[in-house]
């Protein structure tokens, strides 16, 4: 399992979330890039400045982001950004159109790291999102591919699970997803 040296790898691009070499590495990146690079578009690690190039409207098209000034998105960036220095936890990857400067899909790979299955990790595929302008050009489906071989590959994940609406069931099941588990919750941000 690779674990690598994310400090250090942080030290040369310090400008991006996790070390570009997660997703370079990958035995995918070149047919997934060629796919991406076709249609004008590049994958990478989110970066610090995404926050001018959409972001937050992206994931608008997700759920509710609210009010997050630009402060606020620094703080939390840096905030995940120095816990994947210490052990790699937040994979957040963008899909970026450069031509119009924006960030147009993205996904995140989230790291739980467990004590059961020999001290395994469980990874959990979060925030999917695909800018409207931008859907049916296969790129919901090539920055989850590029999340599933993060989550195998470079992570050594024991398993990978999401959790979605029921319009999107069949979106996961064309992508080797299989309906394993019902989702229960308690939603603090709905008490009044
Ligand atoms: C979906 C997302 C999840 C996100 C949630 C937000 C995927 C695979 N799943 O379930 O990551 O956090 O929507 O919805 O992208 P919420 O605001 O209702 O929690």
């Amino acid at each position: 399992m690779a674990t690598g040296n994310a400090s250090h790898d942080h030290q040369q691009e310090p400008q991006y979330l996790f070390p570009i070499e997660r997703l370079t590495n990958l035995s995918g990146w070149l047919d997934v890039s060629k796919e991406l690079q076709a249609v004008g578009l590049v994958a990478r690690p989110l970066k610090f400045d995404d926050y001018e190039r959409g972001y937050l409207e992206l994931l608008k098209q997700l759920t509710t982001v609210g009010e997050v000034p630009r402060p606020a998105f620094e703080a939390r960036f840096n905030e995940m950004r120095r816990i994947n220095q210490m052990d790699e936890h937040y994979m957040i990857v963008v899909v970026e159109d450069r031509k119009v400067g924006k960030v147009v899909g993205c996904s995140t790979l989230l790291l739980e790291y467990k004590f059961i299955h020999e001290c395994s990790k469980r990874g959990r595929l979060e925030d999917v999102a695909v800018l409207d302008t931008h859907r049916a050009r296969k790129i919901g489906e090539l920055v989850v591919k590029l999340i599933v071989e993060l989550a195998r590959e470079a992570f050594g994940c024991y398993k990978i699970t999401l959790d979605c609406t029921d319009e999107l069931k069949k979106f996961y099941a064309k992508n080797n997803f299989i309906y394993a588990s019902n989702m229960l919750a308690i939603r603090f941000d709905q008490e009044r």
